[in-house]
């Protein structure tokens, strides 16, 4: 049986499973990915810029890189990996965690879904007035950057709902992500599986007795650890595993 009946066969058994995903998943779609050629932003990497120490130096440059890739996202749709993945969680038992922070799960109709680093969609208030995670679509008007948003409890500055480096994840998505390491098929898509501690979940999902799965066209560091590698595009992959 070659490897991609195998894995069609263990998704159709699976009572549980987990599909753990990055960038890599929406990159079809065209959104950037981090470490891919496209994640630099003028001289900048993302790790450059999503801190709290480089939006305190300078929250404009900051939400200048914020509201170009809304920009960018906004003109995206799902691809076919997201819709799969959609489908695959409408079954019982089928949680999806994302470390994404576009939506393009969410607008593909994903149910359960855990998303680890936030919302580049939302926002929360810097000034720390309590005002969290409200939704603000607004988009860059005729290539002007937004004005800096502001809080609309305290007039503070805003800032983008994600979780930066160097900052905790929510404690309620860290843990529902954890429990959902305890499961029969572990499937890890697009990520470089560098950035902790979303990195460590496919592990953990081994640890746990999870039968773990990597589908990326490159090596990471997760492959070695992971019972299964896939060397291939999600936005291919998936559609042929879903039609197995
Ligand atoms: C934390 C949101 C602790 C923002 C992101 C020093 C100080 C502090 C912390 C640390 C430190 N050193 C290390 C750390 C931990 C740090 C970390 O892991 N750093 C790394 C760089 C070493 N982690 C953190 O800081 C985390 N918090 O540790 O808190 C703590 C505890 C208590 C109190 C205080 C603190 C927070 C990490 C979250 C950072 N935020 N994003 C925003 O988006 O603006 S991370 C960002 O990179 C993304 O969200 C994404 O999650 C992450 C990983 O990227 P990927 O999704 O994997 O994308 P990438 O481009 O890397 O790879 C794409 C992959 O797809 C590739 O493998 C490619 O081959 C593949 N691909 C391409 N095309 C396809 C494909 N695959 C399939 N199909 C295709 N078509
Ligand atoms: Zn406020």
């Amino acid at each position: 049986m070659n490897v991609l009946a195998e894995l069609g066969d263990r998704i159709a058994r699976a009572r549980t499973i987990t599909v753990l995903t990055g960038a890599g998943v929406s990159a079809a779609s065209g959104v950037p990915t981090f470490r891919g050629k496209d994640g630099w932003w003028r001289q900048f990497r993302p790790e450059d810029l999503a801190t709290a120490e480089a939006f305190q130096r300078d929250p404009a440059l900051v939400w200048e890189w914020y509201a170009w890739r809304r920009e960018k996202i906004a003109r995206c749709e799902p691809n076919a990996a997201h819709h799969v993945i959609a489908q695959w969680s409408q079954r019982e038992g089928c949680r999806v965690v994302t470390q994404n922070v576009d939506d393009l799960h969410l607008r593909a109709g994903t149910r359960n879904l855990i998303r680890l680093h936030g919302s580049i969609w939302e926002m929360s208030c810097w000034d720390a007035c309590g005002q969290r995670a409200w939704r603000d679509e607004r988009r860059l008007d005729a290539g002007r950057p937004l004005p800096i948003p502001r809080c609309p409890a305290c007039d503070g500055l805003a800032r983008p709902a994600v979780i930066w480096f160097g900052e905790a994840l929510e404690p309620a998505d860290l843990y529902a992500a954890l429990d959902a390491c305890t499961c029969d098929l572990f499937l890890t898509v697009g990520t470089s599986a560098v950035v902790y501690p979303a990195a460590g979940l496919a592990r953990e999902a081994k640890r746990r007795g999870s039968f773990t799965v990597e589908i990326n066209p490159d090596e990471t560091p997760a492959s070695a650890a992971v019972d299964l590698t896939i060397r291939g595009a999600a936005e291919r992959v998936l559609p042929d595993l879903s039609r197995i």
